[in-house]
């Protein structure tokens, strides 16, 4: 792989987003994604390229270290933030077609739950996948899902919870979801979710965390 790719999904799995930051230590005082990514852009290597092999290759490490506890919210947070920094240079490639996103994954924490931290995680890391992401936000009513589905056809949607008393919330807007868009695909998570109430309630998958969604979300493009 090109020199430059290779170092610039090192600082977006490391969470070195530019020059100037201190983090981490072993980085410190060389370019971070930011100058890397205009670096790339300039020297004529594709967007594409540049989201694929570097941005997806950095956020799937980290994606996977997180997934086997061998790093925590902390640096897969750090890891988002220069994988944004990497993002913010290749917006207008994505606005003009240049590049093409996997699909559009349409998130929210479902409604009467106000826990975010999990679902932006999830959200962060399926946007570093490749993925457009429709980012709802908390307390997301049936009617905002169902909307959001209308507006982006062929969406596959995400439901958080973190409450024991939301979940019900969760196998409502599953059912809804489903009555009126049989072919949506849903994916749920959060802490007191698992595999066998996503069963229960007809969700499509359940995952544990970011990197399990997705897993399932490139199963369905591949
Ligand atoms: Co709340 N809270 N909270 N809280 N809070 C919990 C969840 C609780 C377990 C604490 C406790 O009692 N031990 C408890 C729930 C108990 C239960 O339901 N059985 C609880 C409670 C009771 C409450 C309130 C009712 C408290 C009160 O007011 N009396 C209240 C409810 C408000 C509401 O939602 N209506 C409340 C409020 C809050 C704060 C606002 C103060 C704050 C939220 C701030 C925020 O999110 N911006 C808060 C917090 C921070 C917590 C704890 C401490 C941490 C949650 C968290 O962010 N974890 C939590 C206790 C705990 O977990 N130790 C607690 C870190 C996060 C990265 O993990 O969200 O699980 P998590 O996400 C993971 C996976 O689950 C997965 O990926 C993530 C990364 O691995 N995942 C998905 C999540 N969503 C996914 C979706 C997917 C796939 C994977 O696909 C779509």
């Amino acid at each position: 792989m090109n020199e430059l790719l290779e170092k610039l999904a090192l600082c977006v799995e490391k969470g070195k987003i530019d020059k100037s930051t201190q983090y981490p230590p072993e980085l410190a005082g060389e370019d971070g994604a930011d100058e890397l990514t205009v670096q790339a852009l300039d020297q004529g290597i594709s967007p594409d390229d540049i989201l694929n092999k570097a941005c997806i290759v950095g956020m799937h490490a980290i994606g996977e270290k997180f997934k086997r506890n061998e790093v925590f919210v902390p640096q897969l947070l750090i890891a988002a933030k220069a994988m944004q920094s990497v993002m913010n240079h290749l917006k207008p490639y994505f606005a003009s077609g240049e590049i093409n996103t996997k699909g559009t994954f349409v998130i929210g924490t479902v409604s009467g739950d106000l826990h975010d931290i999990g679902k932006n995680l999830v959200s962060m890391v399926v946007e570093g996948a490749g993925w457009n992401v429709i980012d709802l936000g908390i307390d997301v009513s049936v009617e905002k899902y169902l909307e959001s589905i209308e507006n982006n056809q062929g969406c596959v949607v995400g439901l958080s919870a973190l409450l024991t008393t939301t979940m019900a919330n969760m196998e409502d807007t599953v059912s809804k979801i489903k009555a009126k868009y049989l072919g949506t695909k849903v994916i749920i998570g959060g802490a007191p979710v698992t595999g066998d109430f996503a069963r229960e309630i007809g969700a499509d998958m359940y995952s544990a965390d970011p990197q399990g969604a997705v897993e399932f979300l490139n199963s369905i493009t591949d």
